[in-house]
């Protein structure tokens, strides 16, 4: 094949997909990245930003990339870097307190978390310790304090769950986390709350937590595979670090190799839309969020949780019903069966037009 057929192919096979402009993927918390973060993604696409040795570049980019996130989470002291995604972040976060506790086995894990702590558990051989929800959905805190104690390596909280996009008590959480790891996963609402005016506090500002998932391959407008994790300062590298003989330098990561693409894309869209730039599309988002969520109550669709994030379950009448009719209306959406719900993700591209066009549906369809 020569190049022009295997792109031509390509297409052809890429066709079959929705498109997120297309407006009716209201299931994905990712969205179409920013045009000059995919060419900055292209002009790193053959860097490795572990070989520092070799690509002497991609390191202060990286370290500018961390440090735009110090300003945001609240922490100046703040080590981490541009991971793959959530998954990874949060198994290394996990790694990282396992590092610090070797002798405690148990975490905290509220029932809405993500299921990369699942992953993590059994790659590290820790046991989680289920704590339920409160009424709100959030983790409950009568049931983390009940639970944690001496042999607790860690506590997970979630700001915007995968499910229906709460945030979990944080700042309580952070009340009891004096002698045990705490480890805030953003993946979602990190680029969302700190662009909120008056959202509730998840950053490093509360003194007790000691690592943030945050990734700016879902609100950040960024390439897949762009994850970022965080930790407090960066005494919690030494135990982390790994001196291959042959290298020369200590590698702190839990990948090996690693896309100079994703943290130059990340790079490319902090430095495009800035605080500001955010904080306009957060705004906007939320805008939607209320118009979406006032079209619901008109309806009389019930919402499982008050959003505080571009975020919404809801659980109609005849859930299974609605949902296969707004799928062959060709809706794409997602049902959580634990919660009965339906996920709507108020993303950049889930415009007003796309609200009002999915509200008529589903007012055709109850
Ligand atoms: N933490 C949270 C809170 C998440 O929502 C996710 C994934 C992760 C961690 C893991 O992130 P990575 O997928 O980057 O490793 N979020 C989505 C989810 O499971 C992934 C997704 C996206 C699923 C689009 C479905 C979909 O249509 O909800």
């Amino acid at each position: 094949m020569d190049e022009h057929e295997i792109i031509d192919s390509l297409k052809r096979i890429r066709s079959q997909d929705m498109l997120y402009g297309d407006g009716r993927i209201l299931s994905s918390v990712s969205t179409k990245p920013l045009d000059v973060a995919v060419e900055a993604y292209n002009v790193f696409s053959d860097v490795n930003a572990l070989d520092v040795h070799v690509f002497k570049s991609i390191e202060g980019i990286e370290y500018d990339v961390v440090s735009w996130f110090g300003g945001l989470l609240n922490n100046k002291l703040i080590a981490g870097y541009v991971s793959s995604g959530g998954t990874e972040s949060n198994i290394y976060a996990l790694w990282a307190a396992k590092k610090l506790y070797p002798k405690r086995k148990k975490i905290l894990v509220p029932e809405s978390a993500h299921y990369s702590f699942l992953k993590a558990a059994d790659l590290l051989d820790l046991e989680i310790k289920w704590i339920p929800l409160d009424r709100g959905f959030k983790a409950d805190i009568p049931s983390i304090k009940e639970c944690i104690d001496q042999d607790t390596l860690a506590v997970v909280a979630t700001a915007g769950t995968s499910a229906l996009g709460v945030v979990d008590p944080i700042e309580a959480i952070n009340n009891l986390c004096k002698e045990t790891f705490f480890h805030v996963d953003a993946a979602f609402g990190g680029f969302v709350l700190p662009f909120l005016d008056g959202g509730p506090k998840f950053d490093f500002s509360l003194e007790n937590i000691d690592s943030i998932t945050v990734d700016p391959h879902k609100m950040g407008f960024v390439p897949m595979p762009s994850g970022a994790v965080f930790l407090r300062d960066e005494s919690y590298l030494h135990k982390l670090g790994i001196s291959p003989t042959y290298l020369p330098f200590k590698t702190y990561t839990l990948s090996g190799s690693r896309s100079g693409g994703a943290i130059a894309a990340t790079w490319a869209a902090i430095k495009y839309l800035g605080v500001g730039g955010y904080k306009r599309i957060v705004a906007e988002c939320m805008k939607n969020t209320r118009i979406l969520c006032s079209e619901l109550g008109r309806l009389g669709v019930e919402i499982l949780a008050e959003p505080e994030l571009n975020f919404v379950g809801i659980r109609p009448n005849d859930l299974e019903e609605i949902w296969s009719s707004l799928k062959a209306k060709g809706w794409n959406i997602l049902m959580d069966k634990k919660t009965r719900s339906i996920r709507i993700v108020v993303m950049p591209h889930v415009s007003g037009e796309v609200i009002r066009s999915f509200i008529s549906d589903l007012e055709d369809v109850i």
